[in-house]
């Protein structure tokens, strides 16, 4: 029987990314800081370009939300019940990416919704990574791990139960929709307490600080939540100035991803440096317990621009690769004047106006009927032809946003928030991707992100075919 009190999936997805976004301000008051900047930045470009006015407060509040949080997980288990958990909320795994050839042991995908209208109700996604214990060497450490991993629950018995009556129904009504929300946020909230004692965690920080991050800790804490800006360069600036006055929001050196352009694509990234957080060890034979700290949490903004095609992707690999190529390592904050310049100055060979980007078919598109094709047509005219129905503007057409993520951006994020002691860090890891195992853990495959916006531009354009020739 139908209930009239159903919950609908992207309501949930909304107001379960809010309570995150709270639970992470209290926990990181940096963050707030940074939502605030965030915020400003966006409000003046909103004015300089004049569109202030034309926005409601509806808009207002959805450019200010959170675009994605981040994960990591310890178990091929964790991920699966998490798959799971994102179902509830309307978001699926998308894409793989392997950031081991980085030297970071991990392997990730995006769990966001996959249609234009769901991302509209809500844009929130989450980044998650799983934990590859077996690119570790130390057979000793591995084993321990795996040991203290199998034996933490991350899930509430409640949690469960809700997450099971989903997949029985199809659906959450409203006192379990709100029960859920409660339920899944404790699943990411930070317990400083961590379940071994302060020479393990010392030992696991030693081999990898992602390893201390994930197997010490009672669950996958929120790593970062990102706010999406209408000027990257500015709110960077913005936190340079910002440390001069008051220490807090270091930025990370460079901004990782394409340069600034007319028409931005893809995705521009930056964070402020982990913050150092109190933890505390339990006592060992009746020792009292010992105190500690813990750097891995931070904010992080970003700035959508146009997804790529396969083609667009392949140049964007090529200028990247040049770039980072000319520079020994990972850019760092005495040569990240050169290296923005060096890739802006890459870049200067791929096209950056729309139209370019879309006869060279670099970037996908949607496309829609005009009015003054609306009133083309209503004239009786039989002369479709779609690239002249352009060119006379009775089709037009926009960029269709990126809503992925990049695994050579990802991995710098990671690494510019790794605490640098680690005396046995590597710069990429032998073993191949291995996306069969992810897929596996996962339970399913993970849906090809290039095939969904493939599919969107295709429907657009039969959707205005078919407008002109019925
Ligand atoms: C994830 C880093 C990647 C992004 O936005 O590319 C990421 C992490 O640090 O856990 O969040
Ligand atoms: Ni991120």
């Amino acid at each position: 029987m139908p209930h009239d009190d159903i919950v609908n999936a992207n309501q949930i997805r909304h107001l379960f990314s809010k309570s995150m976004s709270d639970m992470y301000k209290k926990e990181v008051p940096q963050y707030s800081q940074l939502l605030e900047l965030v915020r400003q930045v966006n409000m003046e470009k909103l004015q300089e370009k004049k569109k202030l006015k034309e926005m409601t407060e509806d808009d207002l509040e959805r450019l200010n939300e959170e675009r994605h949080g981040a994960i990591r997980l310890g178990t091929a288990e964790e991920l699966y019940n998490i798959r799971r958990l994102f179902s509830v909320m309307n978001m699926h795994p998308v894409g793989y990416y392997d950031l081991s050839p980085a030297g970071v042991p991990v392997h990730s995908t995006a769990f966001r919704s996959t249609d234009d209208y769901s991302l509209n109700q809500s844009p929130f996604r989450v980044f998650t990574s799983l934990l590859r214990l077996e690119l570790i060497e130390d057979k000793d450490l591995r084993d321990k791990s795996a040991a203290i991993l199998s034996r933490r629950r991350i899930f509430s018995d409640a949690l469960v139960g809700l997450i099971e009556k989903f997949e029985t129904d199809g659906a959450l009504r409203l006192k379990d929709a709100a029960s859920f929300i409660a339920e899944a946020i404790k699943v990411f909230q930070f317990n400083n307490e961590i379940t071994v004692s302060f020479d393990v965690y010392s030992n696991f920080l030693k081999t990898h600080p992602l390893i201390a991050d994930i197997v010490c800790f009672k669950s996958p804490h929120i790593n970062h939540l990102t706010p999406s800006t209408l000027d990257i360069d500015r709110v960077q600036d913005r936190m340079v100035a910002e440390v001069s006055k008051t220490g807090a929001c270091i930025p990370k050196a460079v901004i990782e991803g394409p340069p600034r352009r007319e028409v931005p694509i893809l995705l521009r990234q930056t964070s402020f440096k982990a913050l150092t957080e109190h933890i505390v060890a339990p006592g060992e034979d009746g020792k009292s317990p010992q105190e500690g700290k813990h750097t891995a949490r931070f904010g992080e903004v970003e700035q959508r621009g146009i997804a790529l095609t396969p083609k667009g992707r392949q140049l964007y690999d090529y200028l990247l690769d040049k770039t980072r190529g000319s520079f020994q390592g990972i850019p760092n904050e005495s040569n990240s004047k050169l290296y923005m310049e060096n890739l802006e100055s890459n870049f200067s060979v791929f096209p950056d106006d729309l139209n370019s980007l879309r006869k060279d078919k670099l970037a996908f598109f949607k496309y829609h009927v005009t009015e003054s094709g609306r009133n083309h047509l209503a004239q009786n005219v039989n002369d479709f032809n779609w690239d002249n129905y352009i060119k006379v503007g009775y089709i037009g057409y926009s960029g269709i946003t990126y809503e992925d993520f990049l695994p050579v951006s990802a991995a710098g994020i990671f690494q510019s928030n790794l605490s640098t002691n680690q005396s046995t860090k590597k710069d990429t890891f032998e073993l191949n991707s291995s996306r069969a195992d992810f897929e596996n853990a996962l339970g399913c495959s993970v849906l090809d992100e290039l095939k969904l916006y493939a599919d969107l531009e295709k429907n657009s354009i039969q959707d205005c075919t078919f407008y002109f020739i019925r």
